[in-house]
């Protein structure tokens, strides 16, 4: 990719009354001009100017076009807005036109990149730009929003003072080994560097929250054939999903689909009744829905009178809910108790924070736990009276760690390319 280049996308999805067609790089301005009826060398920035697109003689459309100049735009860059009307025609035909007068058509994620690359965001923020994009409910959009606000990027920053600041307390001690006085106070890098560790540790923990709210949190709906499973599921999505029947062994693969409740995405999981079967396929279905269980944030544990709940292995991080189907109290076809149940689901997870932040996102996961092993490292290290100039490497890894996740330190074309990849063209 050429930074040189002046690159050219439809922004907007197909369908709406009006398109967008965003031009960006040094020759943005210029290269509209050459296909718009009026003069924009000399518009000043974020000035509007009503126009013709014309390709070649041809009058393709009157559009409103926007000017941004450089460095204040979203990649930093000289850029242009071109809103059309509202038709895939159109908006192709202009995009057309700007590759015929020396555009050239923006790859996914390229704006966005260009913005990273010119210092507009870091990685972190780029990243939750995407995260942005795909947010399906409310809890997902506040934790995109304030990562793209720089609310990760500012609690990296100052984990990375705390780092340096580590990190010249061990070189002063460094500086006196020789005389064999034994300078620094020990305890006090101790102190520092357990702070660090468990900040890092609560960054990875807050990950398993983070990443089900992104995805929608996992809940099974386990028990016994018959007891209502299927009836649940299609009272919580409110549709008939699962095939319900008084016949055993009806549902045989899990079904699965997602619901927002309260501003939170859980995603309903329907498995096959757990019980002994002589059936190859039914079999196979079981199986499945034990592994479905496994992976589950909350587990819906149903039974109804006379029927027990099957025997399950629950770990640590899972939430069990359970429930006595045909009673009463509860009844999955026509919902009562239904109501209750969503509101111990919403109270089940805990509430994201806004002051506090939770990781969403895996490669930022990773590059934290290696950050916290480095960590935990020179922690033992202190702890068992190692040289401190054995200390120093493994400090160097955590801020190398903590830097891959802002994109402060150097990260390679292939992450690059993987991130941007995953966007889509326009943005
Ligand atoms: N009386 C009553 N019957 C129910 C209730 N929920 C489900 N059933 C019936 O129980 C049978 C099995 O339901 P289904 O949802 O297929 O159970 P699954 O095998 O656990 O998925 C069907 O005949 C349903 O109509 C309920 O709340 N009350
Ligand atoms: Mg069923």
């Amino acid at each position: 990719m050429d930074s040189q280049d002046t690159i050219c996308a439809t922004a907007t999805a197909t369908g709406g009354a009006i398109a967008v067609i965003r031009v960006s790089g040094p020759r943005a301005i210029e290269i509209t001009e050459s296909i718009f009826s009026k003069e924009l060398k000399t518009a000043p920035a974020y000035t509007l100017h009503l126009g013709e697109i014309r390709d070649g003689g041809e009058l393709v459309d009157e559009v409103l076009v926007s000017i941004f100049r450089a460095p204040r735009s979203y990649t930093g860059e000289d850029g242009v807005e071109i809103s059309c009307h509202g038709s895939a025609y159109i908006a192709r035909r202009i995009v057309q036109t700007l590759i015929k007068n020396g555009a050239r058509q923006a790859d996914p994620g390229e704006f966005t990149k260009r913005a990273f690359l010119n210092g507009k965001m870091d990685l972190s923020q780029a990243e939750a730009v995407a995260d942005l994009l795909a947010s399906q409910s409310a809890a997902a959009h506040r934790v995109a929003l304030s990562q793209l606000r720089g609310g990760f990027s500012k609690e990296l920053a100052d984990l990375r003072a705390q780092l340096l600041d580590l990190t010249s307390l061990l070189e002063l001690e460094l500086d006196f080994t020789d005389q064999d006085v034994e300078f620094a106070d020990r305890s006090r890098l101790l102190t520092l560097c357990t702070e660090i560790e468990q900040h890092i540790h609560r960054l990875t923990a807050s990950f398993q929250t983070g990443n089900a709210l992104k995805n929608g949190i996992p809940v099974a709906i386990v028990g016994a054939p018959n007891v209502g499973k299927s009836t649940l599921l299609n009272a919580l999505l409110r549709d008939d999903r699962a095939i319900v029947s008084d016949i055993q062994g009806t549902t045989r693969d899990i079904i699965e689909d997602v619901m927002t409740i309260q501003g939170i995405q859980f995603r309903f999981i329907d498995t096959a009744g757990i019980r002994s079967t002589t059936d190859k396929v039914e079999q196979m279905g079981i199986e499945r829905s034990q592994k479905a269980v496994q992976k589950a944030r909350i587990i819906l544990l149903m039974s109804e009178p006379g029927v027990p709940e099957p025997q399950l292995e629950i770990t640590s991080g899972q939430t069990v809910i359970h429930i006595k189907n045909k009673t009463p109290e509860f009844q999955a076809i026509n919902g009562t108790g239904l109501k209750e149940l969503e509101q111990q689901l919403v109270r089940s997870i805990p509430r994201v924070s806004d002051t506090e932040t939770t990781v969403t996102n895996l490669r930022h996961y990773e590059a934290l736990l290696k950050a916290g092993e480095s960590i935990r490292q020179v922690r033992q290290g202190l702890e068992d009276g190692q040289f401190i100039d054995l200390l120093s490497e493994d400090l160097r890894q955590c801020l190398h760690h903590l830097g891959e996740i802002t994109g402060g330190e150097i990260v390679t074309d292939e992450v690059l390319g993987n991130i941007f990849s995953k966007f889509c063209i326009g943005k």
